[in-house]
């Protein structure tokens, strides 16, 4: 049934709000539209890509699809009518079914997708609880769980009939598929599993996994891995033998399937068992099957993030799964052979090794393509992390740097900006988002305009932090931010020490007419990692401290937002003037936030890493400040007898900073958290040498950069000259120029 826009607003205009709470409205409201979005679904194309991810980001879908649909401002304005402000539905919990830039990617590339009319499904799990909900007491990271269902789940559809079993060795456990439809040019969908059956079923989608790395040996998350891998595998080969019959000879013309890091690289041993015993195909045809349908990102190059699977338990659990893995590994070998590959080499590239599977190697080897996501990653992927594979298979390598939608960051979280870009250069970029470079030849015509948004949307943001940290900031502040997962590759803890040289430079008098600034954190700590929970102890106490103090606390606040998500952040990007991206060169993939950031015309304040070389690459390293050591200068001090304790000892500034760990002037309740930060620093922590990270380092060149920016500012139009170049040349980095490249280089799709 047909419903057209009229029937909408109609309907609407109907709507009976009074005595009904924000939670019936919502449901109500989202049903609706629900109804509106799918009347317009597409017929199915003839060929999809799959992208199978064990996370998805969403946020708030509301806003989001209401504004996919075109009807999210005649909505607003009948709720007005009405006497509601729409605003209230954001009190509605965000889906938060992920940890951070990988899952927030899927989501993006999912609506970019379905924006270009592009047949891209996602595959996932639907958890029961998503990332954990952060309260702060007393300066400390604490846990709750995230019921993000409690406002009803209308964004979904379950479907029954499409249920599947999945077997393990021990159990048998039921996918239940729900729904989600992406509105676009076209309605794609992404299709979560929900687990169930018995109580121990039930737990393999109750919780998603709250560390962004993975933890060896945690059966339930293999079961989590294997069960939506072995869901979308088997209704991918279910729908094919309906529509073309058991010849699986196009079946790779069909679908592809892009694997989202290695969590759901076991889908290829699942494609290689259903294919062999259910349809009885020979191991090598199904092979050259897999080899043709599945594609691998890499999304990071930290070694502990690389998940392996203990052969034990891969036996164990998945026998037969088990039993194809080790079909692949001799496969594998015999390559080799012909490839007259050294023994170190093949042991390098194994699949199997050492009694585990390593899953990036099994989606390297089988892998029709492996990219990174920015150039630098890549490139690093390229002569280090799989260099051999590279020297093997050059063709399979490319590069798809990473990007984010301007519907959700730019057009919905920035109105005020959206609309001074209509006035400015036209509305054509809310089509095609390439066109917004035309704003390069109209900087100055946007000045005053400029100011006066950012203003407003800082004012915005500092209301809503007031509202929800209880922490104020006056107008006139500039705005730093640095709002990401916490690692120690991050380097809060650098901001953190930076933050404390500017305070004793303006308490000594050596900083002069500083202009007020105020540094924003947002950051979810993995509970069991115990050095990161430190880290926001010790910001939370300097903020204490700082915001308290009668000297400095006209011109410098610091505030840790709690449980930053995606709806926090769309608040945060845009009203930031400077964003903090200073994680230890090569570390970070690429990172997302820096383009959401620049996108809503922040300058990046960062180290040449991941993305960020592509976004001053783009909008001029003259607008944006790069400082620390660059990945060569990080290789030849890993080289070298780098040492941080001769740095602190040869600088007050820096040794008063660190100094702060120990000596009192902060408490971690004796959790030891802070002294392990200290010795981290100048002894060593988990086997690896002092400062791994390069915090002192780089450190006193950061504080320069810091307060260079904070000069600069006062000139306030040459300032907003910088941050607008920043939004004229950020349309490369929307998620729409990604998925372009994506659908042409490795899916083609059309
Ligand atoms: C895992 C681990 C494990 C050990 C300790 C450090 C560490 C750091 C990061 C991870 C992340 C695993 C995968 C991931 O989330 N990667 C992120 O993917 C984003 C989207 O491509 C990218 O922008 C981020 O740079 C990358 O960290």
């Amino acid at each position: 049934m047909r419903m057209d826009k009229t029937e909408f607003s109609n309907k609407l205009k109907n709507l009976k709000t009074d005595g009904k709470s924000t939670i019936e409205l919502y449901n109500e409201i989202s049903l609706l539209a629900m109804q509106y979005g799918l009347s317009q679904a597409d017929v199915p194309a003839q060929r999809n890509a799959y992208y199978l991810s064990m996370e998805f980001l969403i946020g708030r879908s509301f806003f989001n699809n209401l504004m996919e649909l075109g009807v999210l401002d005649e909505t607003r304005e009948l709720l007005k009518e009405k006497g509601v402000d729409i605003n209230v539905f954001e009190e509605i919990e965000d889906a938060a079914l992920g940890n951070g830039g990988l899952g927030r990617l899927a989501a993006c590339f999912l609506d970019s997708a379905a924006g270009l009319g592009l047949p891209l499904h996602g595959y996932g799990i639907r958890y029961k609880y998503g990332l954990f909900k952060q309260a702060i007491r007393n300066g400390f990271q604490v846990e709750l769980p995230d019921d993000w269902q409690s406002f009803g789940d209308p964004w979904s559809i379950r479907k029954a009939h499409g249920k599947r079993k999945i077997k393990f060795a021990d159990m048998t456990v039921t996918a239940v598929p729900y729904d989600m439809p992406v509105f676009g040019k076209r309605v794609n969908v992404l299709r979560l599993w929900q687990a169930e059956g018995s109580a121990a079923a039930q737990k393999i989608s109750e919780y998603l996994y709250p560390a962004d790395d993975t933890e060896d040996g945690k059966l339930l998350r293999l079961r989590q891995e294997y069960f939506f891998s072995a869901a979308a595998v088997g209704e991918l080969v279910e729908k094919y033998v309906k529509l073309h019959g058991k010849n699986f000879d196009d079946f790779a013309d069909h679908n592809v399937i892009q694997l989202n890091d290695t969590h759901p690289v076991l889908a290829i041993a699942e494609l290689i068992r259903v294919l062999t015993t259910k349809y009885k195909l020979g191991f090598d045809k199904a092979e050259g099957i897999a080899k043709k349908t599945f594609a691998y990102t890499n999304h990071t190059v930290m070694p502990e993030a690389l998940e392996c699977w203990g052969a034990s338990l891969v036996k164990k659990i998945l026998p037969d799964i088990y039993d194809v893995l080790i079909k692949l590994q001799e496969s594998q070998t015999s390559e080799f052979k012909r490839l007259c590959c050294s023994e170190a080499e093949a042991s390098e590239m194994a699949i199997y090794a050492n009694d585990k599977f390593s899953m990036a190697n099994l989606a390297v080897y089988v892998g029709n393509t492996v990219n990174g996501v920015a150039k630098l990653h890549t490139d690093i992927l390229k002569t280090d992390l799989f260099k051999t594979a590279y020297k093997y298979y050059p063709n399979k390598f490319q590069n798809k740097t990473n990007g984010i939608t301007q519907r959700r960051w730019l057009m919905l979280c920035n109105r005020e900006l959206s609309e001074l870009l209509d006035g400015t250069i036209g509305s054509a970029w809310r089509d095609d988002i390439s066109k917004l470079g035309v704003l390069n030849a109209h900087v100055s015509d946007m000045l005053g305009g400029f100011v006066k948004v950012k203003t407003e949307k800082k004012r915005q943001l500092f209301e809503y932090i007031k509202k929800h940290e209880g922490v104020y900031i006056p107008e006139n502040f500039m705005v730093y931010a640095q709002v990401k997962r916490l690692h120690e590759y991050k380097r809060q803890l650098m901001t953190a020490f930076a933050i404390l040289e500017i305070y004793k430079g303006l308490t000594d008098g050596k900083i002069k007419d500083f202009r007020p600034s105020v540094f924003v954190f947002g950051a979810k700590s993995a509970p069991s990692y115990k050095r990161a929970k430190a880290i926001i102890k010790f910001i939370n106490d300097i903020a204490d401290k700082i915001n308290s103090d009668p000297r400095t606390n006209a011109l410098l606040r610091v505030v840790f937002v709690k449980n930053y998500n995606v709806s926090y952040a769309e608040k945060i990007v845009a009203g930031t003037d400077v964003s903090l991206q200073v994680s230890t060169a090569g570390l970070e993939a690429s990172g997302t936030g820096n383009m959401k950031f620049m996108m809503n015309g922040a300058v990046t304040c960062g180290t040449m890493d991941g993305a960020n070389i592509e976004i001053v690459e783009l909008a001029g390293k003259e607008n944006n400040y790069i400082f620390g050591a660059d990945v060569d200068e990080i290789e030849r001090l890993k080289r070298g007898d780098y040492d941080p304790n001769a740095i602190l000892k040869a600088d007050a500034y820096h040794s008063y900073a660190v100094n702060t760990l120990i000596d009192g002037t902060f408490s971690d309740g004796d959790t030891g958290g802070f002294k392990e930060l200290y010795d981290a620093l100048t002894v060593g922590a988990s086997w690896h040498k002092p400062d791994h990270y390069f915090v002192l380092h780089d450190l006193k060149s950061y504080v320069e950069a810091l307060l260079k920016i904070n000069t600069d500012s006062k000139d306030e139009k040459a300032f907003a000259v910088k941050q607008i170049k920043n939004v004229a040349n950020s349309a490369h980095f929307s998620s729409d120029r990604t998925i372009k490249e994506y659908a042409s280089d490795i899916w083609k799709i059309k």
